[in-house]
């Protein structure tokens, strides 16, 4: 895949994440969701590929836009350039991830984006995923069926510490409370969070960020986007669908996954050779900073990653106002 996509990703989720930024502590998160969608398609045709969205709003049916299976990229568009000649991708978008947490101000939302070539990633139905996710040190020492006391003492021995100076993200909800109340049995440190796991996820994976680790049930898209990231960061991910109902295992059928109580890791959820990963602050995080505005621009702060050639950039980007007398900060 051409290494310039990558740039190209970034102004899709950039844009993006300042749509929405504006609706930010407005208390109507489908208002900050469909602002975030709506720029990420248009920007997304400005792209030169011949783009698949294979994760994305939902199936066509509830979904107006990037939903499963809709074409994007200059090569569909209806911009009437040339498209001719573009690569195949497939696409996996979360315009907003955390849509509570712009709704609301609180930290983590980001615009995320992730692309392969065709093939490259897992088509997951939007069911729930166990997930279990950890730093590159802690790869291939946990296990998704092991108690969590195991699990804790494994991820603090590779991280050459001790079991009560872990901090794992959780997210708050009543299905946790037993994972809650074992990791507390351990001494380990937990952070709560309201939403946005693929955010915690990616923190995890790096190194002095102060947390170790994520555990718990979130969502199986999200999932996919995660096993991006971890690719690119070297961190790991351990996760199985939550099936439970027929219903449930029709969708699963639909996407052609056969084995229902198969344990995925980053290379299964996201094997393509050529992944690209892009996600712009929305609110402020761990990692990257918040859409900021001023009256004369805008700033961005963004993380933009790819498999090969393994590149890893945080950027930082002032959107000024076409006008000679702006003036540009550090
Ligand atoms: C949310 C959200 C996560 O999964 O938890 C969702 O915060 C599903 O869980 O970031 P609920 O139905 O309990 O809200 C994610 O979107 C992604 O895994």
């Amino acid at each position: 895949m051409d290494t310039d996509l990558s740039l190209e990703f970034l102004r899709v989720v950039e844009q993006a994440a300042v749509a929405c930024a504006h609706t930010m502590g407005q208390g109507d998160r489908h208002k900050a969701d469909a602002a975030a969608v709506h720029t990420m398609r248009h920007e997304l045709d400005l792209v030169p590929i011949d783009g698949t969205i294979v994760i994305g709003e939902g199936e066509r049916d509830e979904a107006p836009m990037l939903y499963i299976g809709e074409k994007v990229g200059l090569a569909n568009g209806v911009t009437g350039r040339s498209g001719l000649g573009a690569p195949q991708i497939d696409i996996a978008v979360d315009p907003l991830e955390g849509t509570n947490l712009c709704a609301t101000g609180a930290p983590g939302a980001i615009a995320v984006l992730a692309a392969s070539e065709k093939g490259g990633l897992l088509h997951a139905p939007d069911l729930y995923m166990e997930k279990l996710i950890v730093p590159q040190p802690c790869r291939g020492v946990v296990d998704l069926d092991a108690p969590v006391g195991d699990n804790l003492r494994a991820i603090a021995k590779a991280l050459s510490r001790d079991v009560d100076d872990l901090v794992i993200t959780v997210l708050e909800r009543p299905r946790h409370e037993q994972l809650i109340a074992d990791i507390r049995a351990t001494g380990a440190r937990i952070k709560l969070i309201g939403d946005g796991d693929l955010s915690a996820a990616i923190v995890a994976a790096v190194a002095g960020t102060g947390v170790h680790a994520v555990m718990g049930t979130g969502g199986a898209p999200e999932g996919v986007l995660t096993a991006v990231a971890m690719r690119c960061l070297n961190g790991e991910i351990y996760a199985r669908l939550v099936v439970r109902t027929p219903e449930d295992e029709a969708r699963c059928q639909a996407m052609g996954i056969t084995d229902l109580k198969r344990i995925y890791n980053a290379h299964d959820l996201a094997p393509g050779r050529h992944l690209i990963f892009a996600a712009t602050g929305v609110t402020d995080g761990a990692l990257m900073k918040g859409v900021r505005f001023f009256h004369d621009g805008t700033r961005t702060a963004s993380l933009v990653m790819q498999t090969s050639p393994r590149q890893i950039r945080f950027v930082d980007s002032i959107h000024s106002a076409e006008n000679d007398n702006v003036t540009i900060r550090f």
